[in-house]
């Protein structure tokens, strides 16, 4: 394995207030300009990033377990993705593959028909979000099958667009008031182990437990396609049951239904295997791409079986920059990175690393519901002490006493109470531990 070079200082550091001057005074002028429909996280405007640190404007070293939402797994600097795209760019930086197609495309199509799971013959759209991949796929599933429906999950995320918003599960914030929704989405119960009413049920009961609710609902001849996160992300790092996803994928199979695997938030190395699916040994119709799959640069994808995706009429699928030739070449020096580094390596012991930690803590302090995820996608939900009982309260303090002992870290879940670790996948193993000594800090200041 490669040794990874850093060009920024790996350490956490924070000078003087919290935030600084620089990033108050960028904020004010935000607040004239940006509509405040968008929220950051965060109060410090970014300056510079690689590898696990991200600087501020005002000279503060922040660790970053956040990663951009899952994107930056090479790193927000990665050497491969900025030669590569300085490169194009110095050639042509959009043509539009409608018009005059480009190799770029035509390389990031058999790599992902090459890396995702199974050997048979498929075929790759590119497109530039998650949402809009998503879109694609149930596009596809509708148009191969002739069927209507869509099955989501409960906890499910799968983006902003008024498709996707309406296979989104929570309403505040991403629904709340947007609607009217798109017809002829069915919702049905996830498995999550955490929160089950009964402990003991099994993977593959909970799936026919969403099964009876498909038949009774809807009827399976009318289903086109059934989309799952094969670890949920913003819904909270759900890990379903052992079982629950082969068991779906299978009777999807028998009755004709589009198995569309949405890795959006888990592809790409950030579960220790290119994709979560595989974890399970399912083979998705389509999977649905995006944030990792470029080291940063806007691109997404489809990949799915030939038969189907080769079943839509020629321009049926596009975009103006739709596997734009910038973001392509991102993506082929990201992917050359996850290679040449061993990032599914790194992710295992990512894991390792900090699951070893958080079982010891939950062991020592009663907020704590839970601690789950999968290679550096991993997560403690909280809950008030002697109960099950969402604490968002909690949450959102070890949010903010992380941001300000400079650790950048995320939370999520339908009851707003998990923190989620997704860090580069190229952070190295001291400053991981840092961050980690200021997630315990903060954890035990609130029991
Ligand atoms: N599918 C599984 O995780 C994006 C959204 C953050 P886009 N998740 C982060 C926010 O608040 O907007 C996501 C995802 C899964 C689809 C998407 C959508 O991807 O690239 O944000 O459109």
């Amino acid at each position: 394995m490669a040794e990874i070079q850093y060009r920024l200082e790996q350490k956490r550091r924070i000078v003087g207030d919290f935030p600084g001057p620089k990033s108050s005074a960028l904020n004010e002028r935000r607040q004239a300009v940006v509509a405040s429909g968008v929220a950051s996280g965060v109060p410090v405007y970014a300056a510079d990033a690689d590898g696990g640190i991200l600087h501020d404007v005002d000279g503060n070293s922040f660790i970053d377990l956040a990663a951009g939402i899952a994107v930056t797994g090479v790193g927000a600097s990665a050497p491969a993705v900025v030669g590569a795209v300085k490169e194009q760019v110095e050639h042509f930086t959009h043509s539009c593959f409608m018009v005059t197609p480009y190799e770029g495309y035509v390389r990031v199509a058999e790599l992902l028909n090459e890396l995702t799971p199974g050997d048979h013959e498929k075929r790759s759209v590119l497109f530039n979000s998650g949402a809009e991949a998503v879109e694609n796929a149930v596009k596809v599933a509708r148009l191969a099958t002739g069927r209507d429906a869509i099955v989501a999950f409960d906890h499910a995320y799968h983006g902003r667009t008024n498709l996707t918003m309406g296979l989104t599960a929570k309403s505040m914030p991403y629904k709340a008031n947007f609607g009217p929704f798109a017809p002829e989405i069915y919702r049905v119960p996830m498995s999550y182990p955490y929160r089950e009413e009964n402990p003991e049920i099994t993977g593959p009961e909970a799936a026919q437990r969403a099964i009876l609710a498909i038949e009774k609902q809807i009827g399976a001849e009318s289903v086109a396609a059934i989309l799952l996160e094969p670890i949920q992300g913003e819904g909270g790092f759900i890990v379903p049951a052992e079982g629950f996803m082969p068991a779906l994928a299978d009777w999807a199979k028998e009755k004709g239904i589009v198995f569309i695997a949405d890795e959006v938030q888990s592809g790409f190395c950030r579960t220790g295997a290119w994709f979560a699916s595989e974890h399970e040994g399912v083979v998705p119709d389509i999977v649905a791409t995006a944030k990792g799959i470029a080291g940063g640069m806007p691109l997404s994808a489809i990949t799915g079986r030939a038969e189907l995706m080769d079943a839509v009429h020629p321009g049926g699928l596009g975009g103006t920059y739709g596997g734009n030739p910038v973001a392509c070449a991102a993506a082929i020096g990201a992917i050359q990175t996850m290679k040449d580094y061993d990032l599914n390596g790194r992710a295992k012991q990512i894991e390792t690393q900090v699951m070893g930690r958080l079982r010891s803590l939950a062991r020592n302090v009663d907020i704590i519901g839970d601690v789950r995820g999968r290679g550096a996608m991993l997560a403690i939900e909280l809950v008030n002490p002697g109960t099950k009982e969402p604490n968002a309260e909690a949450t959102k303090a070890i949010a903010a006493f992380c941001q300000k002992e400079g650790v950048i870290i995320l939370t999520c879940g339908t009851y707003g109470n998990v923190v989620r670790l997704l860090p580069p996948l190229v952070i190295g193993e001291d400053l991981l531990d840092d961050a980690l000594d200021v997630l315990e800090a903060a954890i035990r200041a609130q029991v």
